[in-house]
């Protein structure tokens, strides 16, 4: 442990509250949560554990919380969500489930204030996805950053590398991969036995992080930081295809073509493609874009008046250039 990381320590994290997310897509999409899981552990549960039988796999901590809930996104899932997680618009909306909405925060805030403190969330690529997710949740419900309480949040797949750098060198070759999947199957010689769905990513994380709990605490402890100082996936108001409703389930080709090239999703590019009319949508094309004065141009109709431009250009010069030839001799 660095001496920074010391010095900003908040201390012992008494609960770790392992937490999923499913959604309607990548973040470049700015997603809606369709689905969530949390396990709230105590720090003295999560201790080598024998193994369930024949099982390689630490059994989960016989006293665990737990809060699954399916929700309503209220835009579509794309294909690939939708493939992944057996969760759809359609499905969610036919089941009569509610949207995140302010209740669901109530059951948050119940849920986690019922642990002893102080908690720390634990997600896997927490930092990239859960975390900025959840807090964009938040904001859509009209919250700001407090409105978990005073919890903090760590992403177990730091946790995972730096536990595997520490102190030995790097191994050649190719990159180790930290996703959730191939961590457990590094561990535990099988793959999870659920994946993509909130629950089943949520007992996958505990197991791995039962394997080398010690470790594990002690770099929670020391990397933790307030969930109140993550940025928002997106604001409220920029949501990208905000449809409710059964009929909007469909397959996005850029997201699913994204998704098995790995690139990473940019918010921001989404934004601008979808032709985002909010304030600070406009704010954004605005640095590289003037603002249209009647604000209803079409795109192609700018491009129009633009080849207009540069053909009359030459023609004015012409024009110009005949005049002044001409002037000298006129009478
Ligand atoms: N997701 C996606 N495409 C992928 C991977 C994930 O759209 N290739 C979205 C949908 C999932 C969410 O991310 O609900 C969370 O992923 P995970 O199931 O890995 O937790
Ligand atoms: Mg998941």
């Amino acid at each position: 442990m660095g001496l920074e990381a010391a010095a900003a320590s908040p201390g012992l994290m008494e609960t770790l509250v392992f937490l999923d997310l499913e959604a309607t897509g990548l973040p470049f999409s700015q997603p809606k949560v369709t689905e969530l899981c949390l396990v709230a552990i105590h720090r003295r549960a999560l201790q080598p554990a024998p193994a369930a039988g024949p099982s390689p796999v630490p059994a989960l901590p016989r006293v665990a919380d737990k809060l699954c809930l399916c929700v309503a996104p209220g835009k579509a899932c794309s294909a690939a969500a939708s493939g992944l997680t057996g969760l759809s618009t359609a499905l969610l909306t036919a089941h009569g489930r509610r949207g995140f909405d302010p209740g669901l925060v109530g059951l948050l805030r119940a849920f986690l204030g019922r642990q002893p403190a102080p908690v720390c969330l634990v997600a896997h690529n927490g930092d990239r996805y859960d975390f900025p997710l959840l807090r964009a949740e938040l904001g859509c419900c009209g919250l700001g950053p407090d409105a978990l309480g005073d919890v903090f949040c760590a992403d177990s797949i730091a946790a995972m590398r730096a536990l595997d750098r520490s102190g030995r060198p790097r191994e050649p070759g190719p990159r180790k991969s930290y996703s959730l999947g191939n961590v457990y199957t590094r561990l535990f010689g099988q793959a999870p036995p659920d994946t993509h769905t909130a629950e089943g990513d949520v007992l996958a994380l505990v197991s791995i992080c039962q394997a080398r709990p010690q470790p594990l605490l002690h770099w929670l402890d020391a990397h933790a930081r307030p969930f109140s100082g993550v940025r928002p996936m997106y604001e409220v108001g920029n949501e990208v295809g905000a449809e409710v409703g059964a009929a909007a389930d469909r397959g996005s080709p850029g997201e699913t073509a994204r998704k098995s090239e790995g690139q990473k999703p940019r918010a921001a590019a989404a934004t601008a493609a979808s032709g985002d009319a909010s304030p600070a949508g406009r704010r954004r094309r605005g640095r590289s874009q003037a603002p249209s004065t009647s604000g209803s141009i079409p795109s192609t109709s700018r491009l129009n008046v633009s080849h207009l431009l540069a053909m009359l250009g030459p023609l004015i010069i012409l024009t110009m250039a005949v005049a002044l030839y001409w002037v000298p001799w006129s009478p």
